[in-house]
């Protein structure tokens, strides 16, 4: 289908027949709906639909690198190449019964990625909307190479929210933390649940699986689980850093949160044909 900007996208649509619905630019989930058709991802008003240019919003994937901590250009080029719908993907799981649909993108190293990433690999992203409408991601990459390489890994995921100085995040307490704004010197979080009132740019280390936005005013809770993604990445660019991003409105910082899945700090090193996974689960439910 094609979206308000004209823009192709894949739906996901919810076999129990509600508003619930993912929808897909390339390898990168834009928009997640509960089932009454409310949006839970943030996508900026001023998002560019140009690759290589990223596009700001829903949750793109950080691979090969997370940031700039290596050579490649900013969180790796994974999140700006076209990928491939398996048209005969294997079944899934019988453990994952609540999952009622689900589609597989694949994205191969191409001739361009192999002379700046001199590693072949095999990535499938599998994205799955069950039928409470809960969201996972599931990514399996595979050294199909000779050698072995090492890569880090985020899913880089913008949460709508209503306002960022009223949202709490837990599950992050007393947990040690890198501060990209501080020269990613290493810091230990305090004993209470996270709030927000400047810019925040943050790798929490050896994360619980289990993180929760506390959205009071849309009386709903964003929960955030995991499985093999050992760090969470918390990022809000606040209002001085927006006004420098062309693809973010001056205020639209207030209404989006970025809490990550990830692998950072140690990066994933794979042996020839090893395979990793990385699994994200999402859920909505309301509180008060
Ligand atoms: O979330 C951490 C971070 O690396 C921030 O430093 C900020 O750069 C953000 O990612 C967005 O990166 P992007 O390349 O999407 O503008």
């Amino acid at each position: 289908t094609k979206d308000r900007n004209g823009v192709d996208q894949v739906v996901l649509r919810n076999k129990r027949g509600d508003s619930a619905r993912v929808s897909l630019y390339g390898g990168q989930v834009l928009s997640w709906k509960n089932e009454r058709g409310e949006e839970l991802l943030f996508t900026s008003s001023k998002a560019i639909f140009s690759p290589p240019k990223a596009v700001r919003g829903g949750i793109p994937i950080c691979f090969p690198q997370f940031g700039n901590r290596g050579t490649l250009e900013q969180h790796g080029f994974a999140r700006n190449k076209m990928w491939v719908i398996d048209d005969n993907p294997p079944p899934h799981p019988s453990t994952d019964s609540n999952v009622k649909s689900y589609i597989d993108l694949l994205l191969k190293s191409s001739e361009e990625d192999l002379k700046i990433w001199p590693h072949s690999f095999g990535f499938r992203l599998r994205v799955c909307l069950a039928a409470d409408g809960h969201l996972t991601l599931i990514s399996r990459i595979r050294n199909v190479n000779s050698k072995p390489f090492s890569f880090s890994f985020a899913y880089h995921t913008y949460f709508s929210i209503s306002d960022i100085s009223e949202v709490r995040v837990e599950g992050l307490e007393t947990l040690d933390y890198l501060d990209n704004l501080h020269n990613k010197e290493r810091f230990t979080e305090q004993g209470d649940a996270l709030t927000f009132e400047s810019e925040v740019d943050r790798v929490y280390l050896d994360s619980s699986n289990k993180v929760d936005i506390l959205d009071h005013e849309r009386k709903r809770t964003l929960g955030i689980r995991k499985e093999g993604l050992p760090d969470i990445v918390v990022w809000n660019p606040w209002e001085k850093k927006s006004k420098t991003m062309v693809d973010l409105g001056d205020e639209e910082y207030k209404q989006m949160l970025c809490v990550d899945g990830a692998a950072v700090e140690k990066p994933i090193t794979l042996k020839p044909g090893e395979e990793w996974t990385g699994r994200l689960d999402l859920s909505v439910v309301p509180s008060t």
